[in-house]
């Protein structure tokens, strides 16, 4: 199986925007564009027009990661973007998580749900059946270049148990220090897509390209033990 790298747009300058997201749709698989709100994240980051722009020059699947109180309220705007995972957090989806997800499925986007550090996997077991993309955080909400939670990876190997045990259909993605240091346990774990921003991808002294196949080239390094 190969990896996917889904690059991490807030991660990323805004000063060359456009050809930036050109390289990267050359050297990763998958852009993520993470929305905040300021309350269940305490920080403020992309916004649905800048995905908008997005999606109008680059043909790059893109997830976006919605860490809002409310995330109903996106859900239309997104889907009339064209995006194609939409991830919500199982913290703010208790009381309309099946409504929700039918929404989403039904509109032909991806349905994709995040967990947080804190919250235990069995939490979202009766979802797990219709999930597209799982995404264990392996951060708090919130920031980028933040330190890697290690018990997180247990639960990635709860998750792939369940995966192969149950034969479910879910892509097992990792938000949150994703880079050199952590591919390996990462990969070994069971997750195979990975959520690249300041630990495994952008912030180096080099072009976005040159970026994008040291990224490569580390992550191969890293599960071959080189
Ligand atoms: C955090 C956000 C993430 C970060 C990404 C940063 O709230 O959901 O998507 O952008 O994890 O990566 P790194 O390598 O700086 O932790
Ligand atoms: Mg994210």
């Amino acid at each position: 199986m190969k990896p996917i790298f889904s690059a991490s747009l807030m991660c990323m300058s805004f000063l060359n925007v456009e050809k930036d997201l050109h390289a990267l749709s050359k050297g990763c698989n998958m852009f993520h564009a993470d929305v905040m709100d300021g309350h269940f994240a305490k920080n403020l980051s992309l916004s649905p027009d800048f995905i908008r722009d997005v999606k109008s020059v680059s043909n790059m699947p893109i997830d976006v990661h919605l860490m809002v109180e409310n995330p109903e309220q996106y859900i239309e705007t997104l889907i009339e973007i064209g995006v194609d995972y939409i991830s919500l957090h199982l913290e703010t989806i208790n009381v309309n998580a099946f409504r929700l997800m039918r929404k989403i499925k039904e509109a032909g986007v991806g349905f994709g749900l995040v967990m947080n550090p804190a919250t235990p996997l069995e939490a979202a077991q009766h979802l797990l059946s219709v999930v597209d993309l799982l995404t264990i955080m392996t951060v708090d909400v919130g920031y980028a270049g933040q330190a890697f939670i290690p018990q997180m990876l247990d639960k990635i190997k709860k998750a792939n148990d369940l995966k192969k045990k149950y034969e479910y259909s879910f892509i097992i993605q990792v938000d949150g220090a994703c880079g050199p240091k952590t591919y390996n346990f990462l990969w070994q774990a069971g997750a195979v897509s990975f959520v690249v921003g300041t630990s495994g991808l952008f912030g180096r002294r080099n072009t976005i390209s040159a970026s994008c196949a040291l990224m490569r080239e580390e992550f191969t390094a890293a599960v071959e033990g080189r």
